[in-house]
Formats: C-alpha cells, structure tokens, sequence
C-alpha cells in the first residue's frame, strides 16, 4: 500500500456553489516508482500481529536478500527523518544508511515490536528472554524468528537468507534474534547495543543513575506511540537540581504510573534482574550460529560498555565474528533519524568520512558476503578501529589489540601524573569538598534537555574539559609532555584510593588527552582537553556491585572504576591527563553523600557536602599498545 501516497477529501457536507477541488480519491502514479512500499501484520506464534513495512525494488534481477530492522521507534515513519518518503527512487526515498542496500537491490523491512506504535500485543521494555524473568511463551527472539519465518515464506522473489541491523535498542534487538535463531538468519549487524543497563549502558554506569533515562521512558511508555516528557525548563542541570531527588523530579511528571521507570529505579544494586538479562553475559552461555558484525562508538553516549563485551565473547566463539570501532556518537555511523556525517564530531574533525566507510567499506560488504556469498576483494580483518589522535583506520585480529600490556599511570603530588611508581611509603593526598548543592556540571550549561530540537547530547563527550578543570571540587593531574606517542587500544580501570567524610560518595574518572596550547592545522584545538574515556563509580558498590555498602567515614580504602575502552594515540606534545570530581549533573544523579537504602528516594535533609581525599599513589591503567 502506498498510504502515504493516496490523497483525496473527506466525504463533502458542503453546500457550496462550486464543487470541491480536491476530488474525493486521488491515485497517485505509482508506475513512476522503482519500488513498493507495502504495510503488513505479521502473526507470531501467540497470534499477536506486529506492523511490518517492506520496501522492495521493482525489477529484481534475481531472488534478493532481505534486512531486516525491529524498532520500538515506529517503523512506519521511520523514512520521515532522512528520507524523501515520496520520492519515486527507492535510494532515495528510504532513510539514508538503507541507500547502499537498495543500491544492491536488497529488500528491506522495519518492524514495530510487540506494543510499540502499530504492533499488536504488551509493550515490555526490553523484555527478557524466556526464563526467569519471562514465563510466558514469547520474547524478542521467538517474535524475530517467526517474523523471519514468515518473511522468507511470503515475500516474493527473496533468496532465503535474512540480516539484521540496528542501533541501540535496535541493537538489543538485533542481539536478541541471535538466540535460538532461525535457520534463514545469516548475518547480524547489532550497533550500539544496549547490553547491560547496569554496569554501563543507558540506565546506570557502575551503579550511578542517569537522569536521561527518566525523559526515555516517559518518552517511550506513557504512550503506545512517542510522548515527550514537559521539563520546563532551557537548562536540564536547572530543572533537575530544583526537583531534589530523582524520584522527586518522576513523580512530578506523574511516573510512579509507569511500571517500566518503578522496575529501573526499585533495582538500584546489581540483582538478578539485571545480571540474568546483561547480554553478554546470555551470550557467553550459547553458541551463536550467526556471522556478527559488532558496531561500536568510541564516543558513544548512552551504549559505550556492552559492545566491546559482546564481542569479548563473540570472538571466542569463531572467526565469523567481528568488530568494528569508529569514532562516533550513538548511532552516528547510521545515520537514520540525523544527516550528521562521519568527518567529524563536535570541534575534531577525522579527516575522513568515517559513516560513509562504515556503510560502503563495512556494513555493505558483511551483507554481501554472508547473504549473497559475495566474497571481499581481499579478507577482512576481524577488527577494524578508528584510532583517534592519528585519525587512522587500524586492523586488528582481536580485541583488546593483540601486543598491549597494561601500563599504570599515577596521580601524584602537584597535580603531576607519572609513570613511575610512587615512594610507597606516600601518604600525601588532595582534597576537595563535594557538594551535592552545587554539584559539577557535564557540560558547560545550559545543558539542553534531549527533547530540545538543537540539543547538541550526541556531541557531549567530546566536549573542552577545560572548563572544568578551574572548579575547587575537581582535582586535575597531567604528564609532562610526551616524546614519543602513545597509543592505547583496549579497555580502561581506574583504582582510587579514597577517602570521604560521608559515607557514601560517586568517584569520577576522566582520561583526558590534553592538547598543546598551539596546534598549527587546527588552531581551535589549542589547549584543548579531550576525553578519550571517563565513568563513575558509585562508592556503595566498591566491594560488591549486588549489594549497596555504607563507606567508613574518613578511612582510605581502593576503589576500582571500571571505563570505556579507547582506541586512541596522545601525539608527543600532547599531556596524559586525569580529572577526579564526586559529581557529573544530572548527566548523574546525585549522590546525597550520606548512606540512604535507594538514592533515588534520599530526603532531602540526607544531601550533605563531604570533604574528599584522593591519595597519591592512586592510579590509571591504560592499555598501552607497543
Ligand atoms: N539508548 C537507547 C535505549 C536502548 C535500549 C533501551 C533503552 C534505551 C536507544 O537509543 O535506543
């Protein structure tokens, strides 16, 4: 159907002289188009029907593949964004990363999941897997093999082989179909999946809570469609600071009605509600039988732990496997809903067009291959990643890079960073007050709320950290100048040894790669701080993520803060750096630095400032690449 296409008035109640100039049905020509665009409900096995889009070339010269995309972000408008859904030519009509599949003449398809937009059935947030936490009959895997099922049986003219694609949740969906998958599934690009909402992706990193997730779901489930959440406000640290705690700020906007905001901030420790549905953890417990192409973005702001863990299990799983990285924002790679390119992001550009590889160089050649048995031009390296700093595409054969060696890197006195292990005999330390009154901001304000149409959140993590750098509440410890380059490639830790007046505390951990004051090519880049990995650990957590701890007021103790993996080169010149600060609003909730059973309930007389110590001999341990 082209529904979008047909035209023509309401029945006319007018009495009117003249008649109406809008005739009661207008047929577009449709013979003009190399395409069509047809609405279907696909049943799944509990008889629940899910809306599926299916665009199709017209003259297929032989059987083609299918890719498909499950979205809880309404299938049927998904071509609005980037697309020209009226235009005749499938390339362009379709959202813009889908233009090198409808080039090959690929058949494409989007489908709401069950509840979502013009699907049938309950909308349950990423909704688990059959088992524990899912007793009934269905979940995303059965819904992506029945829907595959019944793709291969009725669509016209397929070759019988299936992909699937997607960002984020899409991401998680595409994920989902690798369990008990069907036959007919031969290739999965899953890209800034969302893996474990716990540890590092989307609602809490290292069991600090972020307030986005609030706008999420109301965004996502106060409606079967999309529903913005009012916040009143130009400046998200404003809006929420005056709310108090984060249930405070939910239940102003009426979300104690939503089961799905009640399920996240009612599990604050790392139970099993979280572990049985972290993916990686799924996936280290089967055998995946599908070629993976895992998608990953260095700058990545709501997804940046579960790919490089998916695929720390993925690769021991075969060689069919692979990983990219690039230097993108959520998504940024596939550009659907934005017509950002992949040459730069906020103020550093990559010398190259890093979406378009992705696309071409990438995603096109993984489909080829395992849906039409085209063969690379010469084979492909199981990982490719995005050096930043050099700006240089790398191969590797696994992840982390094979040859890297874990080197540590020390916070030591005057704010100097070394590495040469300190005297262990140091007891010295810096000390900063944290107050959750006047809590670090992430960004320099006003931060836009996500919902603001030039927010610029996609671009955040690249952002100066200089202005930061002069408050009393962050510590700040930088190298000398480097001589010799030093690339990193892999993941990151943090070990704190800490002491607070409170008993509890957020400890924030930031690599900066801080830029010489000149930079000839890029004079905007002089004195830049740029952070190539940076998370937090909520302090209740240090001894174990399961159960929330009081910390013993004043008493040094180890805290390890696990971070983003970098694929990243400091250029001599260029200073190693690392900043420490007990808050990052309201990318953060706030820590009340008092010990209270769930942060997001504290009252508000349990906010309370807390002097902080971080001894010298603390340190970073970077995974240096030789
Ligand atoms: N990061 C978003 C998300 C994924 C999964 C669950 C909830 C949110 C997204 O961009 O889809």
């Amino acid at each position: 159907s082209f529904a979008l296409l047909a035209g023509g008035a309401q029945a006319s109640q007018s009495n009117a002289a003249l008649p109406s100039e809008i005739p009661e049905h207008f047929e577009a020509n449709i013979s003009i188009f190399d395409y069509t665009r047809e609405e279907v409900m696909i049943p799944m096995r509990d008889g629940v029907k899910l809306f599926t889009v299916i665009w199709k070339p017209k003259h297929l010269a032989a059987p083609a593949p299918i890719v498909i995309t499950r979205t809880p972000y309404d299938a049927s408008n998904r071509q609005t964004y980037t697309g020209r859904p009226r235009s005749p030519t499938a390339t362009a009509a379709v959202p813009m990363p889908d233009a090198p599949l409808l080039e090959k003449g690929y058949i494409r398809v989007y489908q709401d999941v069950r509840g979502k937009h013009g699907s049938e059935g309950n909308y349950v947030m990423t909704l688990p897997l059959r088992g524990p936490l899912n007793p009934g009959p269905v979940d995303q895997s059965t819904d992506a093999y029945d829907t595959i099922d019944w793709l291969v049986k009725n669509v016209p003219n397929n070759n019988g082989r299936v992909g699937i694609i997607g960002v984020s949740y899409e991401g998680w969906t595409s994920l989902m179909a690798l369990f008990d998958s069907h036959p007919a599934l031969k290739a999965a690009i899953p890209m800034n999946a969302m893996v474990d909402g716990w540890v590092g992706d989307d609602w809490y990193h290292n069991g600090a809570f972020r307030p986005f997730s609030l706008e999420y779901v109301y965004r996502q489930t106060t409606l079967k469609g999309a529903n913005e959440i009012p916040m009143g406000s130009r400046d998200a640290y404003i809006t929420y600071l005056r709310a108090g705690s984060t249930n405070d700020m939910a239940k102003s906007r009426n979300m104690d009605q939503l089961p799905a905001w009640k399920k996240l901030i009612d599990n604050p420790a790392y139970t099993q509600i979280w572990q049985a549905q972290a993916v990686d953890k799924l996936i280290a417990r089967t055998s995946v039988k599908v070629p993976t192409l895992i998608v990953h973005g260095l700058f990545d702001q709501e997804d940046n732990y579960g790919s490089p863990a998916v695929f720390a299990e993925l690769q021991k799983q075969g060689a069919q496997n692979q990983l990219v990285i690039g230097p993108w924002f959520h998504g940024q790679q596939d550009p659907w809903f934005h017509t950002y390119s992949g040459s730069h992001l906020g103020a550093l550009q990559w010398n190259s067009d890093t979406t378009h590889y992705f696309l071409y160089q990438v995603m096109l050649p993984f489909f080829e291959q395992h849906l039409r048995d085209k063969q690379p031009a010469s084979p492909t390296p199981r990982v490719r990643a995005f050096e930043t700093g050099t700006n240089e595409w790398r191969s590797y054969s696994q992840w982390p890079a094979p040859g890297v060696s874990t080197r540590k890197i020390y916070l030591e006195a005057n704010g100097t960073l070394s590495f040469t292990a300190p005297d262990a005999k140091a007891k010295s330390f810096d000390e900063y007050v944290s107050d959750p009154a006047k809590p670090v901001p992430y960004r320099v304000q006003p931060i836009l709320p996500n919902d603001s149409h030039d927010t610029t959140w996609g671009q955040w993590l690249v952002d100066d950290q200089r202005p930061f750098e002069s408050r009393p509440d962050v510590l700040t410890y930088a190298s000398e100048p480097l001589k010799e380059p030093v690339t990193l490639a892999g993941g990151i830790f943090a070990e704190l040894h800490a002491s607070t007046t409170g008993q509890d505390s957020d400890w924030v951990v930031k690599l900066i790669d801080a830029y010489p004051e000149e930079v000839p090519l890029t004079p905007e880049l002089g004195g830049y701080q740029l952070m190539v990995s940076a998370d937090i650990l909520r302090g209740r957590y240090r001894e174990s993520y399961e159960v929330a701890k009081p910390i013993k007021s004043n008493a040094t103790l180890p805290y390890r803060v696990r971070m983003p993996h970098a694929n990243h080169t400091f250029l001599p010149g260029h200073r190693i750096m690392v900043q420490i600060q007990s808050s990052w609003f309201p990318l953060y909730d706030r820590n009340p630095q008092t010990f209270v059973p769930n942060i997001a309930y504290a009252p508000k007389d349990a906010y309370k400032k807390a002097t902080q110590r971080i001894y010298h001999g603390s340190f970073v341990e970077l995974p240096v690449l030789k």
